[in-house]
């Protein structure tokens, strides 16, 4: 289920086959708008993106939850990767030229390998993977070159990606992973968000900051997690940050990555570790080095070394720590790290934030590329078409739902008691989607108590909306709210009347 102002989607389809009427004769200009017609359609993209070894592509695997994308330093790092839903594992590759060549699946170390052919990054356009995951079913990921990666050309792929309208193929979505806040970050950030929407609150609000390798934060101290959550918090409260992103989370991806591959043999070798006395255990976790060499805690070099490089000396001290606590089976353990790595949190803000809004977004999507084209090369019907996507965009709230469901979150909004703050999260979809979730109501709730609940809910938020002793923020947080109970309220179904008695006729 869905939601976002009723119709924008249709009305995004309107116009997109009017412009393409509008551009007879233009084949390129209506081969772009084609694609943003077929894209309304498909699932929300969203782009990983960083500078190089960021830990793009170890995030992708995390939320795929299978080792699919290439996380060394070879040549595929440098191509853009398309990773969507489909029945069976395929791999294609398109070439510049635009023709597309079918790719072999092979695997080493549990781990696919991917292949360019013979051909340089410069020759391919993009790689696209298929995969059973049921991550792809609700978005397609694409993983970026690093930016500033060693060829000028890597990083262009990426900034074409998500700024230019080039491709006519943009995403919906970006998620910015930085290790440690840079001013060329924030540079970065602004010019890839900048060129991609026409509104800026949209661009806000489908742009999330990631903290990323976590885990290094503090030098891999166990308290590590907990100094890069203040830290993300920190950049989160910065209005430089706020004015690119919405939300900033701190993820350590190889720690998910890691323990989701992890066999009965490396567990082993951590349940030995924990076994041992401390000094000794100290001792052999001081560097990889002397964990490679530690034959007392079991398995081969060959395990230990790719034991630590799975997992990080830090998910393998954690790991440690985990067991002494009393964590017996490889997949508790992985499941244990998975929660600590930040992963949930990023799995929730796109299945909370980005998903149910993915109508809405691919609408706005193609809203703005049609702008852009318009001013670009205009045609004789362009003022009436820009007025069009003027209107789709002045009637679709999704950007403020999603900023300010990111802000009821952080609690950086103003005048909303815990009852209310928690009631917002909900509306907001912070819970689900489906309506009974979105008032606080059991699932058993009838149409009349839905109906009711909403009614009550929006006169509250118009009434704060309205009151003039609230603050600006507050008000306009208020606003928005009760827009969504609006929109909530259109999208029931028509009650029949009370029963009474028959009407005389
Ligand atoms: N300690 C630690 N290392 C990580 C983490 N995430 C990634 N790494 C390591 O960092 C290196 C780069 O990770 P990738 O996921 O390939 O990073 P990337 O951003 O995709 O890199 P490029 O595509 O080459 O730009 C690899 O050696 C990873 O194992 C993490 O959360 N913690
Ligand atoms: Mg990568």
């Amino acid at each position: 289920m869905t939601w976002g102002a009723k119709g924008s989607q249709d009305r995004a389809r309107r116009v997109l086959v009017e412009a393409i009427a509008a551009y007879e004769g233009c084949e390129a200009e209506q081969q772009i708008l084609r694609a943003h017609l077929t894209r309304l359609d498909e699932p929300l993209r969203i782009a990983l993106a960083g500078k190089v070894k960021a830990g793009k592509s170890t995030l992708i695997n995390a939320l795929i939850g299978e080792e699919v994308a290439p996380t060394d330093a070879g040549e595929c790092t440098m191509v853009t990767t398309w990773y969507r839903h489909g029945p069976a594992p395929r791999s294609r590759l398109i070439r510049a030229d635009g023709d597309s060549l079918e790719l072999p699946l092979t695997r080493r170390h549990g781990r696919l390998q991917h292949t360019l052919l013979g051909l340089t990054p410069q020759q391919v356009a993009r790689i696209e993977v298929e995969w059973p995951s049921p991550m792809l079913q609700q978005v397609t990921l694409v993983d970026t070159p690093g930016i500033g990666s060693l060829t000028a050309e890597a990083s262009r792929h990426t900034t074409d990606l998500l700024a230019a309208e080039a491709t006519g193929r943009p995403v919906d979505a970006v998620i910015y992973l930085f290790k440690s806040r840079h001013a060329d970050d924030l540079t970065m950030l602004q010019e890839l968000r900048g060129g991609a929407v026409t509104d800026a609150a949209h661009a806000v609000a489908t742009t999330i900051g990631v903290l990323s390798r976590a885990d290094e934060v503090g030098g891999g101290r166990l308290d590590s997690l907990i100094s890069a959550k203040d830290i993300a918090t920190r950049h989160a409260e910065d209005p430089q940050m706020q004015a690119l992103c919405s939300d900033v989370l701190p993820v350590a991806g190889l720690l998910a990555q890691g323990g989701r591959t992890l066999r009965q043999d490396d567990f082993d070798i951590l349940a030995a570790l924990a076994r041992m006395e401390r000094v000794d255990r100290e001792a052999v976790l001081v560097s990889v080095g002397r964990f490679q060499d530690a034959d007392a805690v079991g398995g081969t070099p060959q395990s230990r070394t790719a034991l630590v490089a799975r997992l990080g000396l830090f998910g393998v001290r954690l790991g440690t720590v985990l067991v002494r606590q009393g964590i017996s089976r490889p997949g508790e353990l992985a499941d244990e790290l998975a929660r600590r790595s930040g992963l949930g949190m990023v799995e929730r803000v796109i299945a909370t934030q980005f998903t149910p809004r993915a109508a809405a977004l691919t609408s706005l999507g193609a809203v703005s590329a049609l702008e852009r084209l318009l001013r670009v090369r205009p045609v004789p019907d362009a003022e009436a078409l820009l007025a069009q996507c003027e209107a789709i965009r002045a009637g679709e709230y999704a950007p403020q739902e999603m900023r300010l469901l990111a802000d009821v979150r952080q609690a950086t909004v103003p005048g909303l008691d815990e009852r209310r703050t928690a009631a917002a999260l909900r509306l907001l979809g912070d819970q689900g989607v489906q309506p009974w979730r979105r008032l606080g109501l059991r699932e058993t709730a009838s149409a009349d108590d839905v109906a009711r609940a909403a009614s009550e809910s929006l006169a509250e938020w118009r009434a704060l909306a309205a009151d003039s002793w609230a603050t600006q923020s507050t008000r306009r947080a208020a606003r928005v709210l009760a827009r969504a109970c609006e929109e909530l309220l259109d999208g029931l179904p028509v009650l029949s009347p009370p029963s009474g008695p028959p009407v005389a006729t």
